[in-house]
């Protein structure tokens, strides 16, 4: 290989964006600042190749409001409009087709799709992937393509970028070489890295802190559980969540798991379906093989899954998943 060959699947995916004339790209439900930050990246590079470019996620109806501000928002698309034939379909930050939700039928009607992900669970349900499960966030996989593609990176695709990276690191805690060196390129387009991560991060209403006081005051540590190395988990009720965003729901999670007699933390939050969960685990259990087991997916040290049925029972199936 010289100097110049791109690896196969970075040439694959750049033939695939090049030939096409319309493209959706389509999130992931529930989605976080990732998978929008990579979707509306991605829009943007391909409006300057001349591309007419939808972006859509299926649910809930609106987007976050800490994502309210992200540059290329007038690409969003809700789900009734998002076209039905188009040249190519490309998906971001979704693991499965399942993560699709009711936009997975698109795929079907597409000669050609692109997985772009970084989920080691990733099934590869597209006819093309670009996947890289070392990659800090789906941004960071983009930020790639868009070197090999020549595509400039200026503030505005820097911030949709950065959104990404700073969430999917848990504010630069899960990095590896190269994460800083991304961020710092990034940050030197001129984007304010400090304000970014403070609406998509540290900012929540004050009934914040009573809904906390009420979860995670019924925490429960489950000392043998995984082997004996420990499990905690908080459950969110319905009652307990009302008028809160999704933004604070996902907050309770990164509490919980700094609990130091359990490797795994768990969430458990009411839904319509019955119940979101969340899992977190800190070096020696993979809650991706659980959380797949589960019917759900993940990364190695963060996954989730849905589940039906009593609480209790969704307790015990997960501690028994953990062995
Ligand atoms: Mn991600």
């Amino acid at each position: 290989m010289t100097e110049t060959t791109l690896p196969t699947d970075t040439a694959a995916a750049i033939d695939l964006l090049n030939t096409a004339s319309t493209v959706t790209v389509l999130c992931h439900v529930q989605p976080d600042a990732d998978t929008i930050g990579s979707g509306l990246a991605l829009a943007m590079a391909l409006e300057r190749r001349g591309k007419s470019v939808q972006v859509a996620f299926s649910a809930p109806a609106d987007l976050p409001e800490s994502m309210g501000d992200l540059p290329g928002l007038r690409f969003l698309a809700a789900p009734h409009e998002v076209r039905q034939e188009v040249d190519l379909v490309v998906t971001v930050d979704c693991g499965s087709r399942g993560r699709l939700g009711a936009l997975s039928d698109r795929l079907d009607f597409a000669p050609h799709t692109l997985v772009i992900d970084h989920h080691r669970s990733n099934t590869e349900y597209g006819t093309a992937h670009l996947i890289d499960a070392a990659a800090e966030s789906t941004t960071a996989v983009i930020a790639t393509l868009f070197d090999a593609w020549t595509v400039e990176i200026d503030a505005d695709i820097a911030h949709c970028l950065f959104a990404g990276l700073v969430t999917d690191t848990g504010s630069f805690r899960w990095v590896r070489p190269g994460s800083h060196a991304l961020a710092e390129r990034l940050l030197a387009t001129g984007i304010d890295g400090a304000a970014i991560a403070r609406r998509l991060l540290d900012t929540h209403p004050f009934a914040w802190l009573p809904m906390l006081g009420s979860v995670l005051g019924s925490a429960r540590l489950v000392q043998d559980a995984a082997g004996g190395q420990g499990l905690v988990y908080a459950v969110i009720e319905t009652a307990d969540s009302r008028g809160l965003r999704s933004e604070e729901i996902e907050s309770v999670v990164d509490i919980v798991r700094t609990t130091a007699e359990a490797e795994v933390a768990a969430v458990f939050k009411e839904v319509e379906s019955g119940w979101s969960v969340s899992l977190r685990a800190k070096s020696t259990v993979d809650v991706s093989l659980v959380a797949t087991a589960l019917g759900g997916g993940g990364h190695r040290f963060s996954a989730g899954y849905t589940a039906t049925g009593e609480i209790g029972t969704n307790i015990a199936a997960l501690v028994a998943a953990l062995g």
